[in-house]
């Protein structure tokens, strides 16, 4: 497209604020993880939330009906919608373009105009003008039904002023802009997440089409996103990803609920499963640490099921449900749309509105009585689950009970296999926890045992999966475990009680030893999820070769690198020696000091909250009851059984 001819430029003046405009981005610039969180891949991503935040809003205007993302060669994004066009009028207060003013002042994005608010936000709700002063150049386009517009910026400064162009019925706002690389760490973008987070927008915001293309490689990826269901579609979705549970009910309950220009939207569905999966948005925005919107819901959910659990002679005498029970196997999303969100918190994650806390609880408590009245099979199944669950929880209380007071009569209980290090300061020591005998016995030789502790596991672990809270606490198999990090497991874990900062699991590459693993992250996943949330968990990561040549030897811990070392080895001709290790235990003490232990020299894997529940997932399918999802993993898997790392 060629912008240089025929331009008829729009009235620019420049006085002092726009002096003042500069300065403002290139304090952006300065100091840019102030305003979109970090440089790393988060922060270029948030780039194109801010831009495609802005088409959402204009789409709750009721301007638009479609938004498309694509990711270009070059890693250059276009953002296009059809709605009415960013204002191009002049700016009385500072004599320029509207538009370019939404470019060009930090914090000026749809604060002009008229008429509704603002509802979506990225991260900081910083707007376009950030997006611009971290592009290398951006370029924006407005049609208004009359004509076209188009401007362009390099670094946050406009290269001439809005030019009108020709004449056009069209109406929309285009921007593309290539994020500066000597800003961002990377500047290649992962369609997955940009995928993941549109379609959140998407289902938050039933009936938008969303169109995102992928047009960097030789074949585009692309996905048109659209549902109806809103945020129904968005539980029905969450409960897809889980194969390894069973619906109790097929109808996704769903209500809906205002109150002076405020709405409250809630969609849930429960599962034959342990675990809750509750999300919450305020405006558009993940509200990851909750806040008044989820503790309004979890009040009058509470309040619902102890009425009909009363009712319906579920609940006998004085029992009564808690909030956890109630929650057992839920799937949830909760979405609010209001005029003024306040974020509160360290991370500005959690909604502070109060008013937004009885709007909750009131439809929650009014709508779900009346599902429950008008479908009474429903009620009883659910209701009956939380029963269980309510159960379980006594139940583990009173072996919690028992084990306290067991530990106080044997004190300082620490188990008996455990080689434990000298220093106590936490910052400094580690555990290895250690599939096998002979493999401990390799480690307890070959550690510092100043900072190092060893722990060997032995036999086959429990099924943490069935096993609900209660047994575990007796079983003899994790109690070293627990008892060895000395924090505590579920409600009653104190991190400040741990004893060791780094808590490694070793285990051989075979297929018992992923499922030690598998079954140890379960455990950390569902009992002592702070331990991973805080990065205390790592996975050591010991050779799977010794490639050898006379004196000469090279550890190989991959194929690749085992082919590395065979070719380089004989590249003069002769042969070289291949040492396959099947287990830990074939390592002497130096070995595994050498190449898994020491600190200087080892590679470790710290293991994030995803990778803990990609092994949940994983445990859930291979332990579960559901015999189908375990034969499709198993089918689908069948070259990664033998090694089901994560
Ligand atoms: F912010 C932005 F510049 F980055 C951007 C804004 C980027 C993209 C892709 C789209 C938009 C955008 C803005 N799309 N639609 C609008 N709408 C308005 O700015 C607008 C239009 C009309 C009126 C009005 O009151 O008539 C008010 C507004 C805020």
């Amino acid at each position: 497209m060629d912008h240089t001819n025929d331009t008829n430029k729009v009235e620019n003046q420049y006085d002092a604020s726009q002096i003042q405009v500069l300065e403002g981005l290139d304090a952006v610039r300065k100091r840019p993880g102030m305003y979109i969180g970090s440089t790393g891949i988060n922060g270029l991503h948030h780039l194109v939330y801010e831009i495609v935040d802005n088409s959402i809003d204009e789409i709750l205007a009721g301007g638009c009906t479609e938004i498309t993302v694509e990711i270009l060669p070059d890693n250059i994004i276009r953002v296009t919608d059809n709605g009415r066009g960013i204002p191009v009028g002049i700016q009385p207060k500072l004599g320029i373009p509207a538009v370019t003013v939404v470019f060009t002042v930090l914090h000026a994005g749809g604060k002009f105009g008229g008429g509704g608010y603002k509802v979506s936000g990225g991260l900081h709700g910083v707007g376009a003008s950030v997006v611009n002063a971290l592009s290398d150049w951006l370029e924006v386009e407005v049609c208004d039904g009359k004509n076209r517009y188009y401007q362009r910026f390099e670094h946050g400064k406009e290269t001439a002023p809005l030019a009108q162009m020709e004449a056009t019925e069209k109406h929309g706002t285009q921007v593309v802009f290539k994020a500066d690389g000597t800003i961002f760490e990377t500047t290649e973008y992962e369609y997955e997440t940009l995928l993941g987070r549109l379609r959140e927008q998407a289902f938050l915001n039933a009936g938008v089409h969303i169109d995102i293309a992928d047009r960097r490689g030789e074949e585009t990826l692309q996905e048109h996103l659209h549902y109806e269901g809103g945020i129904s579609s968005f539980v029905e979705y969450l409960q897809g990803q889980k194969k390894a549970q069973e619906v109790l009910h097929e109808e996704i309950i769903h209500f809906f609920g205002e109150d002076n220009g405020s709405t409250a939207e809630v969609a849930l569905q429960y599962n034959d499963s342990f675990n809750t999966r509750l999300l919450s948005f305020a405006n558009n925005i993940h509200t990851i640490d909750g806040g008044t919107h989820e503790n309004g819901f979890k009040n009058a959910l509470t309040k619902v099921f102890n009425e009909y659990g009363k009712k319906a002679n579920i609940l006998k005498g004085d029992d009564k449900f808690k909030t956890e029970d109630v929650m057992e196997g839920m799937t949830a999303v909760i979405s609010v749309k209001m005029p003024d969100a306040q974020f509160e918190g360290q991370t500005k994650n959690k909604l502070g509105n109060t008013e937004i806390r009885k709007l909750v609880n009131d439809v929650t408590y009014e709508k779900l009585s009346t599902f429950f009245e008008e479908n009474p099979a429903v009620a009883k199944t659910i209701v009956e689950k939380s029963l269980l669950a309510a159960q379980a929880r006594e139940a583990a209380k009173a072996a919690r009970d028992r084990a306290r007071r067991k530990s106080a009569l044997e004190s300082a209980a620490l188990p008996g296999k455990l080689a434990d290090c000298s220093e106590r300061d936490v910052e400094l020591t580690e555990i290895y926890i250690v599939e096998g005998d002979s493999a401990g016995g390799s480690a307890k030789g070959g550690r510092d045992s100043r900072y190092q502790a060893i722990l060997p596991l032995w036999g086959k672990m429990l099924n943490v999966e069935r096993a609900r809270a209660d047994k575990v606490y007796g079983n003899d198999k994790l109690t070293p475990v627990i008892l060895a990090l000395g924090c505590g497991i579920g409600a009653d874990m104190d991190l400040s009680k741990l004893r060791y900062g780094k808590v490694i699991i070793m285990a051989d590459a075979d297929v018992d030893g992923s499922h030690i693993r598998t079954l140890l992250l379960t455990f950390f996943f569902r009992f002592m999820r702070p331990l991973i949330e805080e990065g205390h968990i790592f996975l050591a990561q010991p050779p799977l070769f010794k490639v050898s040549k006379g004196k000469k030897f090279r550890y190989a811990f991959s194929d690749e690198e085992r082919d590395a070392a065979i070719a380089e080895f004989t590249i003069d001709g002769g042969k070289c020696d291949v040492q396959r290790y099947k287990g830990l235990g074939e390592m002497d003490p130096e070995q595994l000091w050498e190449t898994t232990m020491d600190p200087a020299r080892r590679t470790m894997k710290k293991v994030t909250l995803a990778d803990a529940e990609k092994a949940d997932e994983i445990f859930s399918i291979l332990m579960g009851e559901k015999v189908q999802p375990r034969r499709e993993f198993i089918e689908q898997n069948a070259k990664f059984v033998n090694n089901l790392d994560i």
